[in-house]
This record gives C-alpha cells, sequence and structure tokens, in this order.
C-alpha cells in the first residue's frame, strides 16, 4: 500500500489537497488528505468523481477528425502532421495573428500554460481578455487595494460578524463551512446577503434577500447610516485612505430613502445589517463572484470595499473585505511560463467573442484552438456563440470529453488528466497553499500531455527556439518557480508530498500600506470613476433570472452522464409561478431576447419575488442555459455580465 498525493484541478475556491491510497496499481481509496487544515479529509462529490472521468468509457482515447460530419479517430501522427500544416498554411498566408487561442479555467495546473507559450513562439495569436468569472471584483479591488488578497479562512474565526455577501460557499466553496460553522458556535453573526436563500442562507443568522444588482445602494445606504452616526473609523479614513472627502460628500448628498427603495429591503433590515457589521468589530466581508456577473458589477464591489474601510476593517484579525487570492503570482516568473512577446497582440473582450469575430473582424480568424474550457457552452448567447464558432474555417480542440464545443471542432486531441500527469498546483481564489501534485495513474492509452502535444506540433513545424526554451517538463516546472524555489530554499524534489503555504498572508495589509499608487486606500470618486448605474429593465421580459453554479457540476463537467432530454429546473416562488399560472412540476418555455429553452417548474419559496433561478453548466443537449443570457461587458474588468438576464415564461402548450 502507499499513499499519493496529489490535488483537485479544478477551478473551485477550495483546491483541495487529495490523498489517494494505491494497492500496487490499484486506487483503493481516495480522500481529501486528512492532515491539510483546509481540506480536513473531505471532499466534495466532484472531488471524489474525478475517478469517474478519468476512467469513463465515454472518455476521448483517440485523436479524432471529422470528416463529412463524422467523427473519426486517427493516429497521433497524421493529426500532428495536419494540426502542423494547417497552423503554419494560416501563419504563412494571414499571419499567426488570424488564429485565436482560447482557453480559460477547465484545469489549474501550471504545466498546461504550455500552451501559451507555445502560441506565443508561433509568433503570437490572438486571445480574449476580460472574464466570464471574476473580472469586475478584481479589476475593483485592484483600484481600492492595489491587489485582491484573502484573508486566511482560519482568521475568520477571530470576527464577531461575518457578511457572505453574493457567495454560496455550501454549494461552490465547501471547505469554507466547517469555519463559519466553528465562527457560529462561538457566538459570531453569520450573515448573507443573496437574492436567494441558499443553503448557505439557511445555516446563517442573518439572512437580507437583496433585488439583483443592488448591492451598490445597499452599501451606500449602509455607508450613510455610518456616517449619520459617526460609526466610521477616523483615524483608519485619515491615516490611511484617499479620497474619503468627496466620498463622503456623495453619500452625504443621496437620498437614504431612494437607496433602500432600491435594495428591496426595509430601513429596519439596513440598520439591523449596519449594527451588526459597523458595532460588532472585527467583522470581516466573504464576497462571492455571483454578485459582479453584473453591468454594474465593478462599482457595487468598490462600493463594498469602502465599507470595511469606513469602519476601519482592514489589516486587521478579524476583518477584510475578501475576494481572491493573487499571491502566488509573486512567485512563478510569468515571463517563462508565458513566453511573452515583446509586442502587444490582439485581445478581445471575452464575453464578446462572437460580436469579435462575426461584426468586428468578419472573416478575418483562419483558426482557433481551444484549450482547457468550453466556450460554446458556457459564453453567453449561445445562438451567436456557435454561429461565430462554426464560421472558422480551422477548429481544434483539447479536452478529454466530446464536449458541445469539441463537437463544433474539426480536430479534437485527448489529453491528460490531472491523476495522469505531475504538476504544480495552488488557489489564487481563496487560500494560500501549493501542492506538487504526484502522477497516481499511467495516462490513459493513446492519450497525451499538453506538453507532449504542444512539443510534438514544435517539433512537426520546426519551432528551435520554443524546443530549447521548454525542453521537458521537469525543466518548465523549475524555471517557472524559480522565484518560489529561491525564495523558500526548496527543490522541486523537496516539494513532493508537501502542502506548503505562502507566508504572511494571513491578514493582508496588516502594515496599512496597500499596494494602490497613493500606498493608501483609495475610496471610489463620484466624479473620476463611473457611478453611473445603468438600468436595462425591459417590460417584454419582467423577470430577473440568475444562472448560479451547481453543486455536483463544476460548470458542464459532470453533466456528461446526463441523459439527453433530462430538463433542468427553473426555481421561483409559487406566487412569481402563479402569475402565470403555472404548477410546479410544470414544463415551460423560459426565454429571453437571446432564445429560449424548456425547463421544469420548481417552486422554491427561497427565491425572491420576480426573480427565477437556474443552474448553470448544463450541456446543450439540455438546454444548455446560455442560450438565455447577454452578451455585455461590466463597468470595469471586462466581466460577463451572465446574471443581467431578463426573462419571461409561459406555459408549454403550443410551443
Ligand atoms: N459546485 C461548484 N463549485 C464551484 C463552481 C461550480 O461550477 N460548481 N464554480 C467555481 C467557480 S469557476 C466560481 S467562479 C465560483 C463561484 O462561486 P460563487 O460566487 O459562490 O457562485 P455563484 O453561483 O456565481 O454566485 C453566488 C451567489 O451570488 C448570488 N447572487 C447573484 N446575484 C446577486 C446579487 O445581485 N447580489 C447578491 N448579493 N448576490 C447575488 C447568487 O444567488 C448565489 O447564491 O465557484 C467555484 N466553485
Ligand atoms: N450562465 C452562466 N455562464 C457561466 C457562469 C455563470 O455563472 N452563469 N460562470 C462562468 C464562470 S465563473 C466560469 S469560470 C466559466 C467557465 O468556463 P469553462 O472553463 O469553459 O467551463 P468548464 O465547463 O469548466 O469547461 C472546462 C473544460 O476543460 C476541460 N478540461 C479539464 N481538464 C483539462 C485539461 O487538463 N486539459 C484540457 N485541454 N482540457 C481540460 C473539461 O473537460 C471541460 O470541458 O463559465 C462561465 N459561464
Ligand atoms: S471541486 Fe473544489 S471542493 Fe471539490 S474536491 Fe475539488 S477543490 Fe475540493
Ligand atoms: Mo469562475
Amino acid at each position: 500500500m502507499k499513499k499519493i498525493k496529489t490535488a483537485c484541478s479544478l477551478d473551485c475556491w477550495d483546491v483541495c489537497a487529495i490523498e489517494i491510497t494505491m494497492d500496487g496499481d490499484e486506487v483503493i481509496k481516495i480522500q481529501g488528505d486528512p492532515n491539510h487544515p483546509i481540506t480536513k479529509g473531505f471532499l466534495c462529490q466532484k472531488g471524489i468523481n474525478h475517478i469517474e472521468r478519468v476512467m469513463s468509457p465515454n472518455r476521448i482515447t483517440s485523436p479524432m477528425k471529422k470528416i463529412n460530419d463524422n467523427w473519426i479517430s486517427i493516429s497521433w501522427e497524421q493529426a500532428i502532421e495536419e494540426i502542423a500544416s494547417k497552423l503554419k498554411d494560416i501563419k504563412d498566408n494571414y499571419g499567426s495573428n488570424s488564429l485565436i487561442h482560447y482557453r480559460d479555467s477547465g484545469h489549474s495546473g501550471l504545466l498546461k500554460n504550455i500552451d501559451t507559450a507555445f502560441f506565443n513562439s508561433y509568433g503570437g495569436v490572438t486571445s480574449p481578455k476580460g472574464s466570464l468569472c471574476w473580472g469586475a471584483g478584481i479589476a475593483a479591488q485592484t483600484l481600492d487595494f492595489g491587489r485582491a488578497l484573502s484573508h486566511d479562512p482560519a482568521d475568520h474565526l477571530n470576527s464577531k460578524t461575518i457578511i457572505v455577501w453574493g457567495r454560496n460557499p455550501v454549494y461552490t466553496n465547501m471547505h469554507l463551512v466547517p469555519f463559519l460553522k466553528k465562527a457560529k458556535d462561538n457566538g459570531a453573526n453569520i450573515v448573507v446577503i443573496d437574492p436567494i436563500k441558499t443553503a448557505t442562507a439557511q445555516m446563517a443568522t442573518h439572512h437580507y434577500p437583496i433585488r439583483p444588482e443592488a448591492d451598490g445602494f445597499l452599501a451606500l445606504a449602509m455607508a450613510k447610516l455610518i456616517l449619520e452616526e459617526n460609526l466610521y473609523d477616523t483615524t483608519f479614513v485619515a491615516s490611511y485612505s484617499n479620497g474619503f472627502h468627496s466620498y463622503f460628500e456623495y453619500v452625504k448628498g443621496l437620498n437614504l430613502n431612494d437607496l433602500i427603495d432600491k435594495t428591496g429591503l426595509s430601513l429596519e433590515n439596513i440598520k439591523e445589517l449596519t449594527d451588526l457589521y459597523a458595532k460588532n468589530k472585527p467583522s470581516s466581508i466573504i464576497l462571492g463572484y455571483g454578485l459582479q456577473r453584473y453591468y454594474n458589477g465593478g462599482k457595487n464591489i468598490r462600493l463594498i470595499d469602502a465599507l470595511g474601510a469606513l469602519t476601519g476593517n482592514i489589516g486587521v484579525e478579524g476583518g477584510g473585505v475578501t475576494y481572491a487570492n493573487r499571491y502566488i503570482s509573486r512567485w512563478i516568473d510569468n515571463n517563462y511560463v508565458d513566453n511573452k512577446l515583446p509586442y502587444e497582440l490582439p485581445r478581445f473582450k471575452r464575453s464578446l467573442f462572437s460580436q469579435y469575430i462575426l461584426e468586428d473582424n468578419p472573416g478575418n480568424i483562419k483558426g482557433i484552438f481551444v484549450t482547457m474550457s468550453n466556450p460554446v457552452l458556457q459564453l453567453p448567447n449561445t445562438t451567436k456563440t456557435i454561429e461565430a464558432f462554426k464560421s472558422i474555417p480551422f477548429k481544434v480542440v483539447i479536452d478529454h470529453f466530446l464536449t458541445d464545443t469539441a463537437q463544433l471542432a474539426d480536430y479534437i486531441l485527448p489529453c491528460t488528466h490531472i491523476y495522469e500527469e505531475e504538476d504544480f498546483i495552488s488557489s489564487s481564489m481563496w487560500h494560500s497553499y501549493f501542492y506538487y501534485t504526484e502522477r497516481v495513474l499511467p495516462p490513459r492509452k493513446n492519450v497525451k500531455s499538453e506538453f507532449e502535444i504542444f512539443n510534438l506540433l514544435a517539433k512537426k513545424m520546426n519551432m528551435i527556439g520554443f524546443l530549447e526554451k521548454y525542453p521537458d517538463e521537469k525543466t518548465y516546472l523549475e524555471r517557472s518557480l524559480a522565484p518560489l524555489l529561491k525564495d523558500t530554499g526548496l527543490s522541486l524534489e523537496d516539494m513532493k508530498g508537501k502542502r506548503l503555504k505562502l507566508d504572511g498572508n494571513n491578514i493582508p495589509w496588516k502594515n496599512k500600506i496597500f499596494a494602490t499608487p497613493s500606498k493608501k486606500f483609495q475610496f471610489i470618486n463620484p466624479i473620476e470613476d463611473d457611478l453611473e448605474f445603468i438600468s436595462y429593465k425591459n417590460d417584454n421580459y419582467p423577470l430577473h433570472l440568475l444562472t448560479l453554479h451547481p453543486k455536483h457540476s463544476l460548470h458542464s463537467q459532470h453533466f456528461i452522464d446526463e441523459h439527453s432530454g433530462t430538463l433542468p429546473k427553473v426555481y421561483a416562488s409559487s406566487q412569481t409561478f402563479k402569475e402565470y399560472n403555472i404548477d410546479d412540476g410544470e414544463e415551460i418555455i423560459l426565454s429571453s431576447q437571446n432564445g429560449s429553452i424548456i425547463c421544469v417548474a420548481s417552486i422554491n419559496e427561497g427565491v425572491s419575488q420576480n426573480v427565477l433561478m437556474i443552474y448553470e453548466g448544463w450541456w446543450l443537449k439540455n438546454q444548455g442555459v446560455n442560450n438565455l443570457t447577454p452578451m455585455g461587458i461590466s463597468d470595469i474588468g471586462n466581466q460577463a455580465v451572465f446574471n443581467n438576464c431578463m426573462c419571461k415564461i409561459e406555459k408549454k402548450k403550443g410551443f
């Protein structure tokens, strides 16, 4: 028997430490590393199911080529030969920029970045900027603090009040839950601000069902009460912040009742919430990403950050406005990892992918290479995405499964899974642990790692510089991690099996020196910053649809075995359904300006009035929810605005 230390590769807050017990070549047990202070011996179902995905009969185990709309297995030699020749052809005839490399975070391993290094060696290609995920909030925290850093999860035990604001950890960040429970047992207030009475809201001491996208108004109302009642921290604002005066004047000039009306909450609610936050210090805010998937997402986060500064809950134990954890980057040599070029390359706003191809650059994009993502399903406005994707003459996808994106490609290349490779993994979303992951199993027959795939392409294309710079995986990891190895004095070999933590990050901004140009916390500026709130109401589509992250799937990744025809449930209160004469369990048509899907009405009294909720990630065979969502961009950070989705519901009769 032996134990192997690996980690979860999924794009999840938790990035769990996994321990696998092997009897010879056989996996006997998979569990969360019992000695890890965050994973604490348990994994979610998705983590346990990694092994099912590795072994799945649906996994692609041969390169495939589409001929006359049929997928044919081909040899690696043929695949590499044909793809290399086409890449060369595109570069020679149209320039390397006429190729798009589309990647997202389907796997958070460091080695997987070899794709970017390859395409930069190729000459540089067109790639996305901005985010489907966290962009508005990252931009907001970068403006306010200089960068987004998180409190250590255990530090929340020092808080007297914890506000979980637009995050649903019971589903999306389950290893935060034991900390919340312990804090609650110790007497802390656990407050959830969410339009839905989520599983997290159900375990909280207080839940405020805010109207979607009204968080900025709520934060302003709270700020007004804090300022009026002199609950603010005069030392912090005077010594460690910039822009307080104009923020103060702006807030003073706002009408409290107008703000309250917009939130859907009562004055009593907001007073109670303000007291919980401002009078029970230290208090912390744990932000999610749900509340920034909006046109006004960036300013809403900035107005919440301002509450932290106003009350002096920044840089102190039990405080903080925790959003993401971009700590690791300083230990990685990003120039080497990305093979950075000294000149700018074309970038398109990720969520405007189809607009870029169909409207801004018609006919100019000659090829697309997709890695670690499923854009056909996960981008907004599926009809347009499919049209754009199909319009590209040459399409290659690397994946484990025949996803909706892979289905529309010309070639699919099957790659290894984390259990089949060694790599380095860390979390940029939450905690500060990092792991060197060991190989658990030999790769499935006939699949290759990305590293090998790009190496084979480079050889075929005679890319000498690339082959010299990235000769093998060990060199790649050693050079990428050079700053970390230097700082810790460790070798790559030393890291094996260890669960290391990056020091110094338990309480960000403890010394009150921020990473902003002024070195102070920056209050949002009502004149220089955009404080105009976009309104996007549409009388024909009166219901607000939120497309949230599913409990048992990481986006589309675990819906693989879902039967075709299984319909997603759309949740709403009985009153909302009653207005449309819809019964619980009935199949209904859910439509937006962009399209319609069929789903099953499911009563959930925890969903606010005139709000609908559905889980994202359903494959197209099961009515993918992005058929409905709008293409759009948040105020800052080029974030997709999935939750600005106005809809209507109808009985299915006659559809
Ligand atoms: N099980 C599972 N876990 C995951 C993922 C997954 O797909 N499945 N995905 C991972 C990834 S990539 C990400 S980005 C994270 C996301 O993690 P979360 O941020 O927790 O997930 P979301 O579902 O986007 O939204 C969280 C909450 O925001 C609320 N919300 C929506 N609009 C508003 C609003 O206007 N105001 C307020 N206050 N709340 C609002 C929603 O009702 C929801 O309960 O989860 C990660 N973890
Ligand atoms: N409506 C709506 N849409 C959303 C969201 C929402 O809240 N609402 N959330 C958005 C968010 S937060 C995110 S992060 C995006 C996620 O968007 P994506 O990252 O595109 O979504 P996934 O479904 O996780 O697809 C990842 C793909 O990578 C593949 N993969 C896994 N490991 C590897 C590997 O080692 N190599 C390669 N080549 N492929 C691998 C998986 O099989 C899977 O097909 O979706 C966004 N889309
Ligand atoms: S999906 Fe998240 S919670 Fe589940 S095992 Fe992976 S990292 Fe842990
Ligand atoms: Mo995400």
